[in-house]
């Protein structure tokens, strides 16, 4: 694989820096009623709750600062297979309140979980510092936008869509077609930012059309992704590969959440994207005493 000629360290983030010469936990909040481990916890269908769902939201996410997340990753539209597709409106008002609600009150980097134009650009103005998009800014505009913020943004692979991307994954070599898609996109970026430099992050995005072994073989591989010359993100956290190598419901996937974080962070991964803040937190920090730092 090519190897691109990138400063590996510092993200600016707006106002914020990300330092990943050691590893950093993204914390997961969800504003949905629907994804599979936290969703409805800041969520309510009623216009009334929705000041007190921020506030719920805000908790939350004052909790995993202090449990040692370095990034917040706020989602406004699940991607579990099954779940209800959201209008660009009813993805802003859950997901630009919250923005706004931490910006205004906590010192942590917020990521924006999203894949449409409008709300990279509104999350961006409301004081997001990284775009986090598990379609790695193939919606229409999304490029565009995400290229204006100057942000940081994560391109994820995904084989097909949350809809049927679990029903029948396949690839002749999925460490080789996961590299390519994400040097397409790499190049992508690249084309859109005109005289900048863009940021980016890479994620072959465990369990978004792939089988146990394909997730299995990608971690195996993945110091191949680190190959390419941008820091890695990795999500792992309660994923349903892990109910079926043990046999486990989401609320018992700790342990092997944290064991394949371990796993992903010894083949290069710079950013865990975990439920879990604080245990992921302390496996990061036994990382860094093995690597005597
Ligand atoms: C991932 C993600 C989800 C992931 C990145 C879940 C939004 C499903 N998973 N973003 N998002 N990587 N970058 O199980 O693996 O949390 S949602």
């Amino acid at each position: 694989m090519q190897v691109s000629p990138v400063i590996q360290g510092v993200l600016r983030c707006g106002a914020q820096r990300i330092d990943l010469r050691e590893p950093k936990v993204m914390g997961v909040l969800n504003v949905t009623p629907d994804s599979f481990y936290d969703g409805g916890q800041h969520y309510s269908v009623t216009a009334s709750g929705s000041k007190l769902l921020v506030d719920r939201a805000l908790l939350s996410a004052e909790a995993m600062l202090g449990q040692g997340a370095a990034i917040i990753d706020i989602g406004g539209e699940s991607t579990r297979p099954g779940a209800a597709p959201v209008t660009e409106q009813q993805e802003l008002d859950r997901v630009v309140p919250v923005v706004e609600a931490i910006a205004a009150n906590l010192d942590v980097v917020i990521s924006i979980d999203t894949s449409t134009a409008q709300v990279i650009t509104e999350a961006a103005s409301a004081g997001a510092g990284l775009i986090n998009d598990v379609r790695a800014l193939e919606r229409p505009g999304a490029l565009a936008a995400a290229v204006a913020s100057g942000l940081p943004i994560c391109l994820m692979h995904m084989q097909g869509g949350p809809q049927t991307m679990q029903e029948n994954p396949s690839y002749q070599d999925v460490v080789t077609e996961v590299g390519d898609y994400l040097r397409a996109r790499i190049a992508a970026v690249h084309e859109a930012s005109v005289g900048s430099s863009p940021q980016l992050l890479l994620d072959p995005g465990f369990g978004f059309g792939k089988t146990d072994e394909h997730n299995l073989e990608l971690m195996r591989r993945l110091s191949e992704l680190a190959e390419l010359g941008y820091p890695l993100l990795i999500g792992v956290s309660r994923k349903s590969m892990i109910g079926r190598l043990l046999g486990r419901q989401p609320e018992q996937r700790l342990a092997g959440s944290l064991a394949l974080a371990y796993a992903a962070l010894v083949n290069g991964a710079k950013i865990i994207r975990a439920h879990d803040v604080a245990e992921t937190r302390d496996i990061v920090k036994i990382f860094n005493c093995v690597m005597n730092k």
